[in-house]
């Protein structure tokens, strides 16, 4: 890839996210970037897809619902209550359609890096893994043993994210949507104890 592409993309980015979110977004794709790296899977679509993933997580609730609504994208009870698990949704469509980023991985990492999925491609979960454990975050319980997971087995990591995850929603009586569960599950079954 070329340079000017990244920093195309990274300016783009500072245009539509607050200073917070952007210095989140350049985190994940230097996270993912290294991960990538450990893994073998591409560098460059890893930088692409981390610095896309929240392209469309600045937008209000309203305008997340109608580009999903104006797509025929299928929108569940739990998006509706929380239109916010969206952005990753509305973000993979912005991808493609604003940034035009045409490799599928790339856009399905973007698609699902919230709830994520089961069976994700390694691209997928390199973005799911590096959003939560980039360097900026510091609330999360276990992120230093997740961050060295992560470079080890990151199906342990994925699983590690998904568990606190899910105990941090129903603790706080959050809407949970059915993939994010499913994807527990899957990943339950995969990881060995
Ligand atoms: O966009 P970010 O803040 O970087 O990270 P994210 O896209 O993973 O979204 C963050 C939140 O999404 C995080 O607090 C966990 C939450 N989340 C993941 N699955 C679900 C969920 N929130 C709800 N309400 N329901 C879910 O199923
Ligand atoms: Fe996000
Ligand atoms: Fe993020």
């Amino acid at each position: 890839m070329k340079t000017s592409e990244l920093s195309k993309l990274r300016k783009e980015m500072s245009k539509v996210q607050d200073g917070k979110r952007f210095e989140h977004t350049l985190s994940v794709a230097y996270t993912a970037s290294n991960l990538a790296a450990c893994y073998g899977e591409n560098v460059d679509y890893a930088l692409i897809a981390g610095m896309l993933h929240d392209c469309a997580k600045c937008m209000p609730d309203k305008k997340l619902l109608s580009i999903c609504e104006k797509q025929h994208m299928q929108i569940s009870g739990e998006e509706y209550r929380k239109p916010s698990l969206l952005h990753a949704k509305a973000g993979s469509y912005l991808a493609e359609k604003k940034y035009n980023v045409k490799n599928r991985d790339i856009l399905n990492a973007i698609c699902y890096h919230t709830t994520g999925r089961p069976g994700m491609s390694l691209l997928e979960k390199i973005i799911f893994v590096a959003d939560y454990m980039e360097p900026g975050r510091r609330q999360a319980p276990r992120l230093d043993q997740i961050r060295r997971t992560a470079y080890t087995d990151l199906d342990k990591a994925v699983l590690m994210i998904l568990d606190d995850t899910l105990n941090y929603l129903q603790a706080s009586s959050s809407v949970i949507e059915k993939t994010t569960q499913e994807t527990y599950q899957y990943y339950k079954g995969h990881v060995e104890d």
